[in-house]
């Protein structure tokens, strides 16, 4: 049975093929691709491992066989979670190649993020990390058992996952990847709201986003790219990223984290041309790079995922000695990016412009929800050829986050000019964006308040100089509670780390809008106050 989805409209969907978005391929394409016209060609360096071509796609096969012949199949789901390594890209390929849906789950998620992947998609197969504090033993494997949604297959990096990727001298058998405008795997969302959702992804779209990222960045056989971000997020997946990479035969270095010492010792001994950043990590790397010089031979910088400020983009070019591209993209499909060769002023002031000719994007007045003029801040809406249709099995959600003419509403304030360019000016949606990584506000708010002292809860964003912003959390408590002991409370629910408010602030009472709802604004404002008498962040 094929995976459910919302399926792009029949109209839109011939159009896009009629213009060539897409063409009907399995994103195994690009590495099917290269193993066939440069099979000795280093596709993956990971410290003392090197991978050709040949290798990756023998290895990813040999998988691809093992599952099929343990039974799993298109229509099948996977939760991964592995960190940046070279089995991450051949355990995605490979379970493409068998037909089967992963989502990649952020390594730094814990046990509350990964139960409910597991509980939303019902997968047959778990492929963990044994150096994951979740599966260093068994108590988390044992907990989704008893929830009765442990997967039927648990596969295991520091285990059992190398037997799976021994590539066998027989002959690979046929790929059965899920049709070209099927699901082929599933995206995370950023997200505002409780759970975190899940982003169906198509081949057809996801390949086209890939295909023209890669050209927009001008990648070649000859591109050398830093893997420095999370290699399961969309950025460093696709925005060209890794999928953009093996589209243009270059190869891919693996870095455990984007700190500068390592990244800049990596770039010289690989010779890496490329490399992509949040804001936050491009502040580390400026600083390193003041004291230690530039990371030669980094030719390109591609820095987004948060609000960059102009003069810290003006220094990367003399700084760091790379031609920056600002991208502005998200899980759920549009991504922009300014192109090389724009001039000084509009790469390091704008977020860039779409991919495609065929992205439609309304700015609407986020009171009237009418289209505001170019030049005047309004709400984000996007509709085209590599974005999604609607959240899994979310669909109280979908009314909220599409229009009836189906554009996807991101909460994003841009700023449209003219010519195309956006800049992101601020944020509808309740979220803080801390270096890149995304929290949804009402998660942690719903957190806080199991803790049985805890009356009421808030999280905000408190803007922060190197990353972009922290949370804040205001509690209304019956007792008075530490930030320590609020910190292990929420951790001890299986809380990814980052999510844990960088402040505590405790109130008598939230402050209230005319209808009812906590006034963040009137939250925010206080923030401000307090900065400037220098009042008690805790
Ligand atoms: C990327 O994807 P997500 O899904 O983690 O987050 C999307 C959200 C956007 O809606 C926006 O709020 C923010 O992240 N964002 C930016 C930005 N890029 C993303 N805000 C300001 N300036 C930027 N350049 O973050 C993502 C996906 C693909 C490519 C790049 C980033």
């Amino acid at each position: 049975m094929p995976i459910e989805f919302t399926p792009f409209p029949p109209q839109l969907a011939a159009h896009y093929r009629a213009r060539g978005y897409w063409i009907d391929q399995p994103l195994t394409r690009a590495l099917d691709t290269q193993a066939a016209a440069r099979p000795e060609a280093i596709a993956m360096i990971d410290g003392p491992h090197q991978l050709t071509y040949a290798e990756v796609a023998r290895q990813a096969a040999a998988m691809a066989d093992r599952l099929r012949q343990q039974g799993f199949g298109p229509g099948d789901r996977a939760v991964v979670q592995l960190p940046n390594c070279t089995e991450f890209v051949i355990v995605f390929h490979a379970l493409l190649r068998a037909g089967i849906a992963p989502v990649n789950a952020i390594f730094s998620h814990r046990q509350l993020e990964m139960t409910s992947y597991i509980d939303q998609l019902r997968p047959a197969l778990l492929i963990g990390d044994r150096g994951h504090e979740l599966f260093a033993d068994d108590r988390f494997l044992t907990a989704i058992d008893a929830q009765g949604i442990r997967p039927a297959q648990v596969i295991l990096r520091g285990e059992t996952l190398a037997d799976w990727l021994t590539d066998t001298t027989e002959p690979a058998q046929p790929a059965t990847p899920t049709a070209p405008d099927e699901v082929a795997f599933f995206q995370l969302s950023g997200g505002s709201t409780g759970t975190p959702k899940l982003i169906p992804r198509t081949h057809n779209d996801y390949d086209y986003s890939i295909r023209a990222s890669a050209e927009i960045c001008g990648l070649t056989p000859q591109t050398r790219f830093l893997c420095a971000l999370p290699a399961a997020h969309n950025f460093t997946l696709s925005s060209p990223g890794i999928l953009g990479v093996f589209h243009a035969g270059g190869c891919i270095v693996m870095a455990p984290s984007p700190e500068p010492a390592a990244c800049f010792e990596l770039i010289a001994r690989y010779r890496i041309d490329l490399a992509a950043l949040v804001p936050s990590a491009v502040q580390l790397w400026l600083t390193h790079a003041e004291s230690h010089g530039a990371p030669a031979p980094l030719r390109q910088l591609l820095v987004g995922g948060a609000s960059f400020a102009p003069t810290t983009a003006a220094r990367v070019p003399p700084v760091l000695g790379a031609a920056l591209q600002q991208v502005f993209g998200m899980a759920e499909g549009l991504v922009n990016y300014t192109r090389l060769g724009d001039d000084p002023d509009t790469t390091f002031t704008t977020q860039g412009r779409p991919i495609s000719p065929d992205d439609e994007i309304r700015v609407l007045d986020p009171e009237t929800g009418q289209p505001a003029p170019d030049g005047q801040p309004g709400a984000l809406a996007v509709r085209g050829p590599y974005t999604f249709r609607g959240y899994y099995r979310s669909p109280a959600h979908n009314v909220q986050a599409f229009d009836a003419d189906g554009f996807y509403h991101s909460g994003d304030l841009v700023v449209r000019r003219p010519d195309g360019y956006l800049r992101v000016v601020g944020r509808i949606k309740d979220q803080i964006n801390r270096g890149g990584e995304k929290i949804a506000a009402e998660e942690v708010e719903a957190l806080l308040l199991r803790h049985p002292a805890i009356r009421q809860a808030a999280l905000i964003a408190l803007p922060d100089a190197t990353m972009g912003e922290r949370s804040v959390a205001f509690i209304v408590s019956a007792e008075p509670l530490k930030p320590t002991a609020l910190r292990r409370h929420l951790s001890g629910l299986g809380l990814a780390s980052y999510k844990l408010p960088d402040h505590f602030r405790s109130l008598d009472a939230l402050p209230l809008t005319p209808i009812g709802k906590t006034d963040k604004r009137r939250l925010r404002a206080l923030l401000t106050e307090e900065d400037h008498n220098e009042g008690a962040l805790t």
